[in-house]
């Protein structure tokens, strides 16, 4: 049987039947390589012929509906975005090993049991969204824009997400082509992805086939079932850090150099502060580019001595948005984004 993913998964671990996590630990770079970006599929990497690909454009706030070339697509100015992508579930399984709640759905392959590594970063190119659909006119009513994946492997369930217009005419929402200076990988959308920077992972649709411009609201089972808390349906990421360790983690005595990624969802990170005890607090040096989108990589040197340890790391945004201690439960498990003791053993 083939694979689900079109890249060698070895240097990832698999999650659940259709997805690969990224082993932060093997990660030593600001950007990540495609061949160790983690890869979340509903169902499979589809395979597209470059020369056939169309993107139809349609929906009733569109002037002219047209379907459009990859050539038309490149011909279109480009943008550049360094975005970092995680999923909505990344760190689902802490609400269970950390907060002692309990994750279901994980079993059936339909949460995919994310630890730290369901997050990667790299600069994606391509047109913006607002320029593809002014090839078709969008008109003054338009209020939803819903990209949909060529993966109708699963029809009853198709990868459709629908954005407000506002964010899909921002100028960083892009249609990206390349990632990393490269075409993007098929595991990553070849040849046409979403990039809605600042959004969880679910809405940068991945073989974007089909594009609706809509003059009412377009909500489905992604919007009002699966992609919800409390009522209401999850767009923005949130401040999060992590170490870039094994969970949980083992290493030799002596001065360590940890390293760890810390996120906000739009904004520069003010500072990472990293504590051994949970009460006294110490500052991490970022040693990457500080971007809006982006993710930043930290450093702290740490002694490690023999015995069980938990180390934790917290990140405030320039926004001063920061991490709570504990995160509220929600039954989809989603945006885990805790101060995470991250259990080391010294030995
Ligand atoms: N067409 C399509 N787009 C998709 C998906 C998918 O299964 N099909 N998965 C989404 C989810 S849930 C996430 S988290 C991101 C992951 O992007 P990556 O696989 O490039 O890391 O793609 C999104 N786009
Ligand atoms: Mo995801």
């Amino acid at each position: 049987m083939s694979e689900p993913w079109a890249k060698p998964p070895d240097a990832l671990h698999r999650r659940g039947t259709t997805s690969l996590e990224t082993p932060l630990e093997s990660l030593d770079s600001y950007l990540t390589p495609a061949d160790r970006f983690f890869v979340c599929n509903v169902t499979n990497t589809q395979v597209v012929d470059p020369a056939s690909y169309q993107l139809e454009l349609t929906g009733d706030a569109l002037v002219n509906p047209v379907t459009l070339s990859l050539d038309d697509l490149v011909a279109l100015p480009s943008h550049t975005v360094r975005a970092y992508l995680e999923c909505a579930g990344n760190q689902r399984t802490l609400f269970g090993t950390l907060q002692d709640q309990h994750v279901e759905r994980t079993e059936g392959g339909e949460d995919v049991p994310w630890v730290l590594g369901g997050v990667s970063m790299a600069e994606w190119s391509g047109p913006r969204l607002r320029d593809v659909l002014a090839l078709a006119g969008l008109r003054d009513t338009a209020r939803w824009i819903a990209p949909l994946g060529l993966d109708f492997d699963n029809p009853e369930c198709p990868i459709e997400i629908p954005m407000p217009v506002e964010k899909a005419l921002h100028e960083d929402t892009i249609l990206a082509l390349t990632m990393n200076g490269a075409p993007l990988p098929p595991d990553h959308g070849f040849p046409v992805r979403a990039i809605v920077p600042g959004w969880i992972g679910t809405y940068s649709v991945k073989w974007v086939g089909r594009i609706t411009a809509s003059s009412r609201e377009i909500r489905n089972y992604r919007t009002d079932e699966y992609y919800v808390i409390d009522g209401v349906t999850v767009t923005r990421q949130n401040v999060k850090s992590s170490l870039a360790l094994p969970f949980p983690a083992t290493m030799g005595p002596g001065v360590k150099r940890i390293h760890g990624y810390a996120r906000s969802p739009d904004q520069p990170i003010r500072n990472v502060e990293w504590s051994a005890d949970g009460k006294t607090w110490h500052e991490a040096d970022i040693i990457s580019p500080n971007e809006p989108y982006g993710w930043v990589r930290f450093v702290f040197a740490w002694k490690a001595e023999p015995g069980e340890h938990r180390l934790m790391t917290r990140a405030t945004d320039e926004a001063g948005e920061t991490q709570p201690e504990t995160c509220v439960f929600n039954p989809g498990t989603l945006l885990f984004n805790a101060i995470i003791p991250h259990p080391v053993t010294v030995a």
